[in-house]
């Protein structure tokens, strides 16, 4: 396992170095050194999981048959191209979401002389995915499905985050539409496609596949997708900071999070005007009581049950699945997130 991350890590200096030497565009010295710093800031620091999902995946396809060395880099590059489209991705949301720390360090945005750069880095992060694709794949049979699903995924994501912004935005500060059928609906599109079914995805193109035949495997992704933003939710609030590598601002953003919808399920009237009161502010001592409601209302609690329950769902539904080999790779993402605290 500390080989592979460190044969993953090692493509990364390969695909940086392509792209530093992008014979599109005349580099200066400036612009190389801001591209080198934003990339290492931006793409390799978080836990990869989705990246090395491709190359697991693969190699459970291929049911033990050993991979060359050129299988596991063009499969480590797919997993690169995920962890650069989370880090365009990430960059742009902390500046949306007015987070501040990230991975243990301040959000990108919030370096001195970066500011909004930023968000012409996010451009350019998203650009280097399809010029990876360019230099190692262009004349492979799936070369044209992947640039598909890469398109594809990008734009549910995006309108993931369109609605996850707009349920929130100021002078319509509506606690009452906040219900479980638009937290999945938001959590769906901007999470699971592009955490969950992408890499699957890619391992199945790379293996042959015709993705059209793995609808099943798509359901039970997204399932699983929705699952760990769930978590994520519950994290913002409950997780350790120092652990999860980020400070939480669901409630002062007033965030159509697992854990809002949750309590107003719960709440009593007299609970509810709290809610109504203190959620979506920025003073701490407003997070505060949406903290100390959701601590008399045991939604740790609510958590662990919904935890255990959505685990055996997603288990029951693997193994309904006819293929061992696709049971195997489902099975190794779900053991991965099974009560993460980060
Ligand atoms: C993240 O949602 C979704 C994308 C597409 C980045 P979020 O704002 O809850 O993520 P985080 O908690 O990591 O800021
Ligand atoms: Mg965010
Ligand atoms: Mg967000
Ligand atoms: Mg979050």
């Amino acid at each position: 396992m500390a080989d592979l991350k460190s044969t993953f890590l090692n493509v990364y200096s390969v695909l940086k170095s392509e792209l530093l030497n992008d014979p599109a565009f005349e580099f200066s010295d400036d612009a190389r050194q801001w591209i080198d710093r934003m990339l290492d800031y931006n793409v390799p620091g978080g836990k990869l999981n989705r990246g090395l999902s491709v190359i697991d995946s693969y190699k459970l396809l291929k049911e033990g048959e050993a991979l060359t060395d050129d299988e596991i880099f063009l499969a480590s590059a797919l997993g690169w191209c995920i962890e650069w489209l989370q880090a365009y991705f990430l960059v742009l949301d902390d500046i949306m979401d007015n987070s501040h720390t990230r991975r243990g360090q301040p959000c990108w945005f919030r370096v001195p002389k970066v500011g909004l750069i930023a968000a012409n880095d996010g451009v350019l992060l998203r650009n280097h995915i399809p010029r990876i694709l360019k230099n190692h794949f262009k004349g492979k049979p799936y070369y044209v499905d992947l640039l598909d699903l890469f398109n594809e995924v990008e734009f549910q994501t995006a309108s993931g985050q369109m609605i996850d912004l707009i349920t929130t935005l100021e002078g319509e500060k509506d606690l009452s539409k906040y219900t479980l059928t638009l937290h999945r609906r938001i959590v769906q599109y901007k999470t699971a496609y592009y955490s969950f079914y992408l890499p699957v995805a890619c391992a199945l193109l790379m293996a042959g596949e015709n993705l059209d035949n793995h609808v099943d495997v798509k359901n039970i992704l997204v399932e699983m997708g929705t699952y760990f933003q769930v978590q994520d939710d519950y994290l913002d609030c409950f997780g350790d900071p120092e652990t999860i590598g980020k400070i939480g601002t669901d409630i002062e953003d007033f965030k159509c999070s697992w854990l809002v919808v949750k309590a107003l399920e719960l709440s009593n009237e007299q609970q509810k005007r709290i809610l109504h009161e203190h959620y979506g502010k920025p003073d701490p001592a407003n997070v505060a009581k949406v903290k100390a409601l959701y601590n008399e209302l045991n939604l740790k609690g609510v958590f662990e049950e919904y935890e255990s329950q959505s685990y055996e769902k997603i288990v029951n539904s693997i193994e309904a699945h006819p293929s061992k080999a696709v049971q195997a790779v489902l099975k190794s993402f779900l053991a991965k997130i099974y009560k993460r605290q980060k």
